[in-house]
């Protein structure tokens, strides 16, 4: 069988990836033990979605970290979520999509939108790109994640009514965590690879935000994040 070749944004500020999805996914893959050689991608244009992450694998190309997993599941046979009741299954994916398809927003409105943020952020997240080109590709690239926000429509809201979101979300992940090792118990599950991915990017990162306050706040989430990086990063 081929080797899994993982392309991802690049690592910054001790985290292994800047983008919550290609960490996640680097999670995902350390938890079920596949072995795999990371690729960083200056830009995510070339992958078969446009995004990052994506996979090569086979002579395939794989785009989205949740088709990417559920490929992964299929042919090496392995379910983080084996543990798990229908019932659980239907909790850890509403969380997913609070995580991946709203907080996930208000984490990208404070590093793409929120000027000082920016300044720094646009460094980091385009190191790969040539410094004659980045201005220009910087300028581009802030544009359509501008656009990106205004289609998902949390771009339509006032700053404070977006970190109100983003920390009620916050607030709803530490609950469900609660005084639990992981997400939905005793074992790491899918939905932990999800958070791992979502939270160090907020909570480990010098991009200054009220969400990162509130969730630096709630003491459990402190001690999840040590847990899983100890886990699956030591
Ligand atoms: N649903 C996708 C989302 C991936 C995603 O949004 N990746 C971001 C980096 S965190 C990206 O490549 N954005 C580039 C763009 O939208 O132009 C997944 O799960 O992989």
């Amino acid at each position: 069988m081929s080797e899994i070749v993982v392309h991802q944004l690049p690592s910054a500020w001790g985290l292994p990836s800047i983008s919550p999805f290609c960490l996640k996914l680097e999670v995902y893959l350390r938890m079920s033990g596949i072995p795999f050689r990371s690729v960083v991608d200056a830009t995510p244009f070339a992958g078969p979605k446009g995004k990052l992450p994506w996979i090569e694998h086979d002579g395939k190309r794989i785009g989205d970290s949740g088709f990417i997993i559920e490929y992964l599941e299929r042919r090496f046979g392995c379910d983080p979520n084996a543990t798990l009741s229908a019932a659980e299954r239907g909790v850890a994916r509403a969380l997913r999509r609070l995580i991946e398809e709203n907080l996930y927003w208000t984490m990208v409105y404070d590093r793409w939108v929120v000027d000082e943020n920016w300044q720094m952020f646009r460094d980091v997240v385009l190191g790969g790109v040539p410094a004659a080109l980045r201005a220009a590709v910087a300028a581009f690239a802030r544009r359509g994640v501008r656009r990106q926000l205004t289609g998902h429509g949390i771009g339509l809201h006032t700053r404070d009514e977006i970190h109100a979101i983003g920390c009620g979300d916050v607030a709803a992940i530490a609950d469900v965590l609660a005084d639990k090792p992981f997400l939905m118990g005793d074992t790491p599950t899918e939905i932990d690879a999800v958070a791992y991915g979502l939270l160090p990017n907020v909570m480990h990162v010098p991009i200054e935000s009220p969400v990162k306050d509130a969730a630096l706040a709630r003491s459990n989430l402190v001690a999840y994040l040590e847990r899983m990086r100890d886990r699956y990063f030591l």
